[in-house]
């Protein structure tokens, strides 16, 4: 059994460079292989898909939602549990056989044929897994597997979008075909830079949709966003925290304890749910618990209430409170327990009954809460008040500081960067990035808080969709608004929405804590040339450049 791993799709990978031992993650190397191997078939399951769509067929919507499924699971912080990934990896031999079966094809690439053991011993014991992974080609020009990895992570990040989408009803044959179609060119090895360059601007725009998708699907279940005033401090009783992206399982948890005398707090990305209408009218949807994602380890130690993880950010569990922490959908922990989709419908009964054992909290904590739910709608139902706003000099730039958050040192740059703007600027913030300052007080212009929190990170969709509204009423380009992007990046969904924003054209954009390893030095400079892409130095600094 080889023991070796390569994995550099997040920020915090070792080093700056690359995980080889074992992952900053904690994934170990046999996960981190059986996602290799998992990547490897979808390649070529991916190939025979796009010839038969090539060929007129249809592909059945269950098959794409196989493959968002396995994409996702492979998303940073999501799925370290490699019974999964056999259960992945067998489904896929047995799609990608049925695909052969019906795809004429004489002329397949290296390895699209490729099929897989099917026991985790087997599968680990796979020689040679540097055939399979990052590094499969010692040869292979380095800017070509920048570009090749950069288009594969970023199908990872749409693919999470796009789940959430689906099991909210919302499908889009297009994306998944598009899915295929990158995973497949992945193995053609006369594909050059630009071709690359190009599908990862079209990986930008189909991701654009899936966003707009999901924002349908939200929006669509449980209404649009309305500016909240969010509870961020503990009452009594027994609890359940809720984290991930999921709201079509927050959903179900709300309505599954009604009633019950638990109180639901949301953790993480979980946050803006407390904005939308259709899970705000529980009232046992009280507030949010917690900071960002790397905090988790800390926060939920002897937590007294259950923790339910929709999707990422899962750390490694500690002992004090492994047996009350839950998973479901994409999500898994080897012997954590998983609420398993069972048609269409998912059972929170021990998550329930574990939050009604445990003690929960035992006193109130004197109650403190943060403006938030400023969503598209929100927002642009106030549009003229804002550019009324900036005609009058009360508002002279907006910064969009989002982004995902992380452990590694540097990130507290979003902070002071947050504190240091000017009083007469609006802050946009989304996604986990913003526990860095959304607790600030930084006062309000007129009828808004100075810091606008727009969601999650697919929320970026929302974002995109004010700054289009505003030149719109400005008779400007997007790009000659007084607005700067301030991004935070540790995983692949950063990734996509970075594509997006670049296929938008949208340009001085300010990337950190630091730049993805898997970008080499030529790429970079096509992206700081082609859309003024640039690595955020210090708060001082960049506002100084910014504001001038
Ligand atoms: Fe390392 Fe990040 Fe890969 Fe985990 S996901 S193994 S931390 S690069
Ligand atoms: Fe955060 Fe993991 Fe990326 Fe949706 S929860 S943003 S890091």
């Amino acid at each position: 059994m080889d023991n070796a791993m390569f994995c550099y799709q997040c920020e915090q990978t070792a080093g700056g460079k690359g995980c080889t031992k074992m992952g900053i993650c904690t994934k170990d190397p046999n996960v981190a292989k059986m996602q290799d191997v998992l990547i490897f078939l979808l390649k070529g399951l991916g190939y025979y898909a796009t010839k038969l769509i090539e060929d007129g067929q249809v592909i059945p919507r269950e098959l794409g939602e196989f493959c968002t499924e396995c994409v996702f699971a492979t998303l940073t912080n999501v799925n370290f549990a490699p019974e999964r990934f056999v259960e992945y990896i067998k489904k896929t031999n047995y799609y990608k056989k049925d695909l052969m079966n019906k795809a004429s094809t004489s002329d397949a690439p290296e390895g699209a044929d490729y099929i897989a053991p099917e026991t985790k011993e087997e599968i680990l014991s796979i020689p040679n897994m540097k055939n399979l992974g990052v590094m499969d080609d010692e040869d292979l020009d380095m800017d070509i597997r920048s570009l090749r990895e950069l288009l594969i992570y970023g199908i990872k990040g749409m693919g999470a979008y796009f789940h959430h989408a689906y099991v909210l009803g919302k499908y889009d044959a297009e994306i998944a075909n598009f899915m295929f179609k990158a995973l497949s060119s992945t193995l053609d090895r006369d594909l050059t830079v630009e071709d690359y360059f190009n599908l990862n601007m079209e990986l930008g725009k189909t991701n654009f949709k899936c966003m707009e998708l999901l924002d349908a699907a939200n929006t669509g279940a449980f209404g649009d966003p309305e500016p909240t005033e969010m509870l961020i401090t503990k009452k009594k009783g027994p609890f359940i925290v809720v984290s991930g992206h999921d709201l079509n399982d927050l959903g179900d948890l709300l309505e599954q304890t009604e009633g019950k005398g638990i109180n639901i707090y949301t953790h993480g990305e979980m946050l803006p749910c407390n904005a939308y209408p259709g899970l705000k009218k529980y009232k046992h949807l009280i507030g949010n618990f917690g900071g960002a994602w790397q905090d988790q380890q800390k926060e939920f130690d002897n937590l007294p209430g259950a923790i339910l993880m929709t999707s990422n950010c899962l750390m490694k569990p500690r002992k004090s409170y492994k047996d009350r922490l839950f998973t479901s959908s994409i999500v898994g922990w080897p012997d954590v327990t998983h609420i398993p989709t069972v048609d269409g419908h998912k059972d929170f009964t021990p998550v329930i009954e574990k939050a009604l054992k445990l003690e929960g909290f035992t006193a109130d904590e004197p109650e403190k809460r943060i403006p938030m739910g400023f969503a598209r709608n929100a927002v642009l139902s106030n549009a003229d008040t804002i550019v009324n706003a900036v005609k009058e000099g009360k508002i002279r730039h907006f910064f969009l500081i989002g982004g995902c958050d992380g452990a590694r040192p540097g990130r507290n740059y979003y902070t002071e960067f947050a504190e240091k703007t000017p009083k007469d600027t609006i802050i946009l913030t989304l996604a986990c990035g913003k526990y860095r300052f959304n607790k600030l007080d930084l006062g309000s212009i007129g009828p808004f808080p100075r810091i606008l929190d727009v969601g999650q990170c697919n929320d970026a969709y929302s974002a995109i969709k004010i700054a289009l509204a505003l030149s719109e009423a400005f008779e400007c380009d997007v790009n000659d608004l007084p607005l700067s992007y301030i991004i935070t990046w540790y995983e692949q969904k950063a990734v996509v929405v970075l594509l997006t924003m670049l296929y938008l054209g949208l340009k001085d954009i300010y990337l950190g804590p630091t730049l993805p390893a898997f970008i080499t030095p030529n790429i970079l400079q096509v992206l700081v040339d082609k859309f003024n892409l640039q690595s955020i130095s210090t708060p001082d600094h960049d506002l100084q450049t910014i504001l001038g």
